[in-house]
């Protein structure tokens, strides 16, 4: 337990509690803060984003696409630093007023489109293309209820338990315990469902596996919050499974990188306007 006893105060004022970058980003108001139309490149897909697990579940689904040779899924994703504020320009808050990437301008048809949440991103160009969400039926249920589970359910491993155990300033008994609880049953349920499928929803690779793998997978492989020990996450056999069979993909290699402004240097590709800025990134991997 904490030995700083925090009473709240009868009305709550916003007086941030840490000094951490996480921590501030955020204020109790929505809305822009300052003027900035967003950049608009050459292709069908504008993409604002961020490598951030969030971001790369649509950037995988964009190099699937384009690897199945569907050449009107091109896309330019532009670099949104959720550091800098970049979420909180007028031309940002236009397409997604949650501020939040990844925000999607589909500019394909007649009128543009905004999309935003990763989910209905995702679900959106689906559907779109016609590849990886089954039209109808049981499987097209089953995806759905996993898509929505991973939406539902990573808050607790990104701002709960990865915001307590990695970014908070002091480490805190409490919360920690509670969202390593949570994330440890979390695994479990995954691990029980990869028992006896191949991908989440089934036999066939889904928009589900393509949500699931930056958060989960991505935390099994080791590449979150230097958590794998503390959460013991080698017990979880099937997740390792399924995670490595994902990761093997091509087009997950590809998108997990876009956007991405932390990690080796190949790993960085700031910014994404045709396939040779991967290509390139790619070159430089060991
Ligand atoms: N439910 C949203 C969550 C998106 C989200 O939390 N994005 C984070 C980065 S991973 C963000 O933009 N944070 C900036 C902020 O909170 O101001 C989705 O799935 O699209």
């Amino acid at each position: 337990m904490s030995d700083k006893q925090y009473v709240p105060p009868k009305v709550w004022k916003n007086e941030p509690s840490s000094g951490n970058q996480w921590a501030n980003i955020n204020r109790p108001e929505a809305g822009a803060r300052f003027e900035r139309d967003l950049p608009v490149g050459e292709h069908p897909f504008q993409l604002y984003s961020l490598g951030t697990p969030n971001g790369q579940k649509v950037t995988i689904l964009f190099e699937e696409l384009l690897a199945l040779g569907i050449k009107d899924a091109e896309y330019d994703a532009h670099l949104i630093n959720i550091g800098d504020s970049d979420q909180f320009s007028s031309g940002f808050v236009a397409v997604n007023p949650n501020s939040k990437i990844p925000a999607l301008v589909d500019n394909s048809g007649t009128e543009p489109v905004n999309v935003f949440e990763s989910a209905s991103i995702l679900v959106h160009l689906a559907e779109k293309f016609g590849h990886f969400l089954p039209a109808s039926g049981p499987a097209r249920t089953q995806t759905l209820n996993w898509l929505f589970w991973a939406q539902g359910s990573a808050p607790f491993l990104g701002g709960g338990f990865g915001h307590f155990y990695a970014y908070a300033d002091e480490k805190q008994e409490y919360p920690i315990n509670r969202f390593a609880m949570e994330v440890k049953r979390q695994l479990d349920v995954l691990d029980k469902q990869l028992a006896k499928n191949t991908y989440v929803a089934g036999e066939e690779y889904t928009i589900a596996d393509m949500a699931i793998w930056p958060w989960y997978g991505n935390l099994v492989l080791g590449r979150a919050y230097d958590a794998a020990e503390f959460l013991q996450v080698h017990t979880y056999e099937h997740v390792v499974r399924w995670a490595q069979q994902i990761e093997a993909r091509e087009a997950v290699q590809r998108g997990r990188i876009v956007n991405r402004t932390m990690g080796e240097i190949w790993e960085q590709v700031a910014e994404r306007h045709s396939a040779a800025d991967i290509d390139q990134a790619l070159k430089l991997k060991p």
